[in-house]
């Protein structure tokens, strides 16, 4: 059967990557074009994302595909993480330098906020989870800032992205439904909440639904990476948790867990959920494909072991995943636990030391190798799921038969094995590019070449291998979520 090829953009927090995708009109064969670090970095004392390289990244890889290309590509996508964004002037210039979410110029900025707009009113309009690193609180940060007064739109990363590709301006919903500006219920722009705030409100781009064609590629962009400028950019579910959902098979009975950076545990539902329960257990409601919505909560995930990785090379001890992992196995069972929500891991100076002082303030034994401590972090967050999944049945009056993890952390068979033991249930975990795959089964939907999600779904779940946990040590893992829950500063 003939072969229709895209390309998916895959941008996440702690790595770019570029994916070919071959879709026969059952399965998908994908190849990596190229991946590449996504580093942060500290300029003059704020956190910027290095969009200049991440952009240059992206091209190199689309000169690569250019050079060996047999078919032409039936559309480009990108997808990123949620929250962040750019701003243009009026020549559609880059203002400055993104912010990376994790910068500390939103300390503070959600409880001023609030004596603006309380809690409950900005709930019920826009049914996000609170988070300092919402777009909206990140917008109030820079009140008075000159850029804020000379933007003309604003470009949440992954349109940023389109933008640089297409020349096209949009807003695509699900990215947009991660910037707290959106309305739940109506699905559109909230302006009136910036107005509230004193924020200009002109800067919001028109939105599309996942699955536009956005047009084709820039002249520039065609030059530059010699792909035929015929080529269409389209938005595929442009955030990447969105992606990563529409690959997931099997929802109707099971919960997700989204694990890369962060871990984004929930279920998929057809409207928003916007009770005082949701509110009061901080459940966020994000837009999906086909109108769904993802009742989920953002866990800090594997965030934790990133940062401790990280510090442990500076340091001169440069540990594969494999060999972390290895090290935990070895290190004794249910010592200490954290809250991997607490504020103080949201950007550390040192991870390793903040997990130490967070074992110490809660009277438990502090991890000092660094099995302990990666032991100590795996169980906290399988914990910490099953308090998200037991919420999450209560919201929505279901039970969760199996939880399915999709992701670059499906591949932590030590953490899925926790996640079965501590949620008593089994775990079915991959496709690890779910989100890739995500991103080209809505480009292929656009295309006509797949009626729906559902069946973009199944093609996904023909095409990957998935491995199945089954629950272990039930009882130790029970007495472990009491011990957890009693942790002061776990709730919600
Ligand atoms: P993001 O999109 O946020 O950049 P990914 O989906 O790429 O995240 O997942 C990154 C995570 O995948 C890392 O934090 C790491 O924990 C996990 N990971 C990557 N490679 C492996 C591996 N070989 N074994 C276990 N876990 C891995
Ligand atoms: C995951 C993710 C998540 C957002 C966070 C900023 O990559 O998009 O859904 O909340 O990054």
């Amino acid at each position: 059967p003939s072969r229709a090829d895209f390309i998916a953009v895959d941008l996440g927090a702690s790595s770019g990557r570029v994916l070919l995708g071959g879709f026969d009109g059952e399965r998908w064969a994908l190849r990596e074009l190229h991946r590449f670090p996504n580093e942060p970095v500290r300029l003059a004392g704020s956190l910027h994302w290095n969009v200049l390289t991440l952009w240059a990244e992206v091209q190199r890889a689309l000169a690569a595909y250019a050079r060996e290309r047999r078919a032409p590509v039936m559309g480009i996508g990108v997808d990123t993480w949620g929250v962040d964004f750019g701003l243009l002037d009026r020549r559609d210039h880059l203002l400055g330098v993104p912010y990376h979410y994790r910068d500390a110029r939103t300390d503070g900025q959600m409880e001023r906020v609030w004596t603006t707009l309380p809690k409950a009113t900005l709930y019920a309009r826009t049914g996000l989870q609170f988070m300092q690193i919402n777009t909206l609180y990140q917008l109030c940060s820079m009140r008075g800032d000159p850029q804020l007064e000379v933007a003309e739109t604003l470009l949440m990363m992954p349109d940023l992205f389109h933008f640089w590709l297409s020349g096209e301006k949009r807003g695509e919903y699900t990215v947009a439904s991660t910037s707290q500006l959106l309305d739940a219920r109506t699905r559109t722009w909230a302006p009136d909440l910036l107005s509230a705030l004193g924020l200009p409100s002109h800067l919001l781009p028109p939105l599309v639904p996942p699955g536009t064609v956005l047009g084709t590629l820039r002249a520039s962009v065609a030059a530059e990476t010699r792909l035929p400028a015929a080529t269409p950019v389209i938005a595929p579910a442009a955030h990447d948790t969105a992606s990563a959902v529409a690959a997931t098979a099997g929802l109707d009975e099971g919960a997700f867990i989204s694990s890369g950076t962060w871990s984004l545990v929930g279920a998929e539902v057809p409207e928003p959920v916007l009770s005082a329960r949701a509110l009061e257990r901080d459940f966020t409601n994000e837009g999906g494909v086909g109108g769904t919505i993802r009742l989920l909560k953002n866990v800090a995930g594997l965030w934790l072991l990133e940062a401790c990785k990280r510090q442990w090379e500076r340091e001169g001890a440069a540990l594969s995943w494999p060999a972390l992992l290895e090290a935990a196995v070895a290190a004794p069972p249910f010592r200490s636990f954290v809250n991997p929500g607490a504020e103080t891991f949201l950007s550390p100076d040192g991870m390793p030391e903040a997990i130490r002082a967070f074992c110490r303030r809660s009277g438990q034994p502090e991890p000092g190798s660094v099995g302990e401590i990666v032991r100590c972090c795996l169980e906290s967050l399988a914990l910490k799921y099953r308090t998200v999944l037991d919420d999450l049945e209560a919201l929505t009056g279901r039970r969760f038969r199996v939880v399915r993890i999709v992701g670059g952390g499906s591949q932590n068979a030590l953490l899925n094995q926790f996640t079965a033991d501590a949620c008593a249930r089994p775990v079915v975990a991959g496709p690890v590019e779910a989100t890739a795959l995500g991103n080209l089964t809505v480009q292929a939907v656009a295309c006509g070449l797949l009626p729906d999600l559902e069946a973009g779904r199944k093609a996904v779940a023909a095409s990957a291998e998935l491995r199945t946990f089954e629950p272990k040590h039930t009882d130790a893992w029970e007495a472990a979520l009491a011990r957890f829950k009693s942790l002061s500063g776990t709730s919600p």
